[in-house]
């Protein structure tokens, strides 16, 4: 069979297992031994007013069922949203690997990725700062490769034992749960100051990258340093990444916790919404390589996953691209039961000894055993490779294949020998050569704490180190013990002495009076959200209307938007159509009262005398204007319109269009004095300042929000 056509093999086989075991809802209802059943709303009793008789088995197997339709959730990363896709090797690695699925590049291979939150509960809402799961779920043809990783590329921990303590720090305190799902507490600050391995990731913590506007718009990393091995067994060390089609994007602090409250399912409602609607999130596979023999060539270890290897040391090569087209049917059969396994490599990907690493090994089968119930949840359709398996494992709890032969046992005579061991293509360890003392200790290349974190912070733009001092004050400034506050700044000011001093000028603590480790003044321009690539694909933008509202304005920026892959609203007063300027009516996708201002990525208003005086005289819209100024978000106003701007406490600075000045684009503020519909020139303007995501040269201190 020629490459493509196995390639659409595997696609459809995967499709095939799922469908399997789709149950079609039409039909009549039954109970689960398929008997019919006439009456669920009323239970079995001794007369119409008399006792329930325990006879009624219907009653009883729909109450048990209830009773145990949950499973324990996952200790981290609990709360999370998935989607199916397709993955392709856009050059062949044969060179380095062996896994076909990064060699042959017809082959498309059949993905599951689920993103998540780490610290939360099920419950818990989508845009609380933390730590993002990227965890991608290849279903190739040499079996499954899981690559678990994170929207962030280092880790809080230099070795695997100590992620307990880690993840009870950060959690909920254990006298009252609190705080759910935030960082911003004793005892997380208290483990950060006591072990200062922590502050390079901490650093990551406190910067946008933990407030991502979309996961379409983050960045993935597996993190530790992995192997490849290419048929002649030759190995290379690599760093993987995803990185995204639509540039990595955040929101801010002030918008998240309102969007909190707003939209608690935001970053999952996105994913959802863009699938949907055909807006298919893609990532760039890249891989950094890095020689065997280059292993002692940095002035970190390759082992610590608190390191990065700068991109500008090593660059990150795209090799393959990751697109997700489709939701799952059910949240809770596919999102909920995918397990991931960091221990899920296919031929050709190896591991390091990353102490990190090494204890993931063994935790992520651990706990599938308990949070699935058993040994056979691969099983599961999501979970289910699309080679072929075979091996002597029997019986457990959700036993679903029914085995036919004898003998479950290897050597064995009585089924032919069957399956028989394979000859080509088995997994073969990387024969890596080891040898030491077994020793309860730490290598002294994993001891600096500081230089990486000193790297990430010099590598920031203004307003993305004015975001992390922000962040410190806010987190800091939410913990009781001194002690804490000032053992962290202790930290920070071996980090940067200028951000030590700014945070500690923020919580009350003495600032320090002298840095203690000099600034090595090096930066690496990859790690800064400043300049990323951007689009409006999937970008919401809100259209503010009222009766009197301009059709030829709101035509005009709605349709070509929408065209260009935006998803555009319009907001008006009330549920239902608005006559228009022109005679005929616009019709309103939401009310102001169920949105806001965080729920979208820009705001416009069109002109129409009468629709910019309703929207001026009500503070709902006028908040929505001043809210998304503060936020850094494009606006546009045409003709009228403009008014409403004007409005809206805001303008310190910004130039608008007027009637000598027809036409003005000032930070991200795009206004055109005449009516009548948006000209080119606006359209242009306007999706350039979406693409740009935030406009941060604005004077937005004294503007309420
Ligand atoms: Fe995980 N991690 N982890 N982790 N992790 C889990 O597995 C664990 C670590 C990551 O969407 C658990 O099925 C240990 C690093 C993701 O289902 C558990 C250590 C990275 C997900 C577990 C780490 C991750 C998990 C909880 C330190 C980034 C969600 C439920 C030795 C490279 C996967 C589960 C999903 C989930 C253990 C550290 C990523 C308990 C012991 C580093 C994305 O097994």
């Amino acid at each position: 069979m020629s490459p493509l056509r196995r390639s659409r093999h595997d696609a459809q086989d995967k499709q095939r297992q799922l469908d399997r075991y789709r149950v079609d809802p039409e039909g009549r209802l039954t109970t689960d031994q398929g008997i019919p059943v006439d009456d669920t709303d009323n239970s079995v009793k001794v007369g119409e007013r008399g006792p329930t008789i325990m006879e009624d088995f219907h009653l009883r197997e729909k109450i048990t069922h209830f009773d145990h339709e949950r499973i324990p959730e996952r200790v981290v990363h609990a709360r999370g949203s998935g989607a199916y896709g397709h993955f392709r090797a856009t050059e062949s690695l044969a060179e380095y690997t062996k896994a076909e699925f990064l060699c042959d590049t017809s082959l498309e291979t059949p993905v599951f990725v689920r993103f998540s939150t780490v610290a939360g509960s099920r419950g818990s809402a989508d845009t609380v700062r933390d730590v993002r799961g990227f965890a991608t779920k290849f279903y190739t043809r040499q079996g499954n490769f899981d690559l678990v990783g994170n929207n962030m590329p280092v880790f809080f921990i230099q070795d695997g034992v100590k992620f307990p303590d880690f993840v009870h720090a950060v959690k909920p305190e254990p006298h009252n749960e609190i705080p759910q799902a935030s960082s911003a507490h004793d005892t997380l600050w208290d483990f950060v100051q006591l072990q200062p391995e922590t502050i390079h990731m901490m650093m990551w913590l406190m910067s946008d990258r933990a407030l991502p506007r979309s996961f379409r718009m983050m960045q993935g990393f597996g993190v530790h340093t992995f192997r490849l091995v290419n048929d002649a067994g030759r190995s290379v060390f690599v760093k993987f990444h995803w990185k995204p089609r639509l540039g990595v994007h955040s929101l801010i602090w002030d918008e998240v916790q309102k969007v909190a409250g707003r939209d608690p399912d935001f970053n999952r409602r996105d994913l959802w919404e863009s699938i949907d609607a055909g807006r298919y999130p893609e990532w760039d596979l890249c891989l950094q390589i890095v020689p065997e023999e280059d292993e002692q060539a940095f002035d970190f270890d390759l082992l610590d996953p608190t390191k990065i290897i700068p991109e500008e040391m090593v660059p990150a090569r795209p090799v393959g691209r990751l697109v997700l087209d489709r939701n799952p049917d059910n949240f809770f059969a596919e999102t909920e039961q995918v397990a991931f396994h960091l221990g899920n490599v296919v031929p050709g990907i190896d591991f390091t000894d990353d102490p990190l690493l090494q204890a993931r090994l063994f935790s992520y089968l651990d706990t599938q055993l308990l949070r699935l119930g058993g040994p056979n949840f691969t099983q599961l359709p999501v979970n289910q490779p699309v080679a072929e398996v075979r091996n002597h494992h029997r019986d457990g709890p959700h036993q679903t294949l029914i085995e036919t032969a004898r003998a479950a046992y290897h050597p064995n005579s009585l089924s032919g020998g069957c399956p028989a061991l394979a000859d080509e293509g088995a997994f073969r360890h990387y024969p890596e050569r080891v040898q030491g003392h077994k020793v309860r200790k730490r290598s002294e290349t994993f001891a600096d704490h500081y230089s990486q974190a000193t790297l990430f912070w010099n590598s920031m733009a203004d307003w993305e180190k004015e975001h992390i001092v922000d962040a410190f004050r806010f987190e800091l400034g939410n913990v009781t013990h001194w002690h804490i506050r000032k053992g962290v700044v202790g930290h920070l000011n071996h980090v940067d002495h200028d951000l030590a001093v700014k945070v500690a000028e923020g919580i009350g603590v003495a600032p320090p009076d002298r840095p203690v480790t000099l600034n090595h003044g090096r930066s690496s321009p990859a790690l800064s959200q400043a300049d990323q690539p951007g689009s409006v694909v999937g970008r919401k933008i809100a259209v503010l209307a009222a009766e009197g509202v301009s059709a030829d304005d709101v035509r005009s920026v709605k349709e070509p938007l929408i065209d260009q892959g935006a998803f555009c609203h319009v907001i008006g007063p009330h549920d239902g159509s608005l006559p228009s300027t022109g005679g005929g009516v616009v019709e309103v996708d939401r009310a102001l009262r169920t949105v806001s201002s965080v729920v979208y990525d820009a705001v416009v208003i069109p002109g129409g005398r009468t629709s910019v005086d309703i929207l001026t005289g009500c503070g709902d819209a006028v908040h929505v204007v001043a809210e998304a100024f503060k936020h850094g978000k494009p606006i546009g106003a045409i003709g009228e319109g403009i008014d409403l701007l004007k409005a809206a406490p805001m303008l310190e600075g910004v130039r608008l269009a007027d009637r000598h000045d027809g036409e003005v684009a000032d930070t991200g503020v795009v206004t055109q004095a005449a009516g009548g519909g948006a000209t080119r020139w606006f359209l242009h303007e306007f999706t350039d300042a979406i693409a740009k995501h935030r406009h941060w040269d604005r004077a937005k201190e004294r503007v309420p929000a």
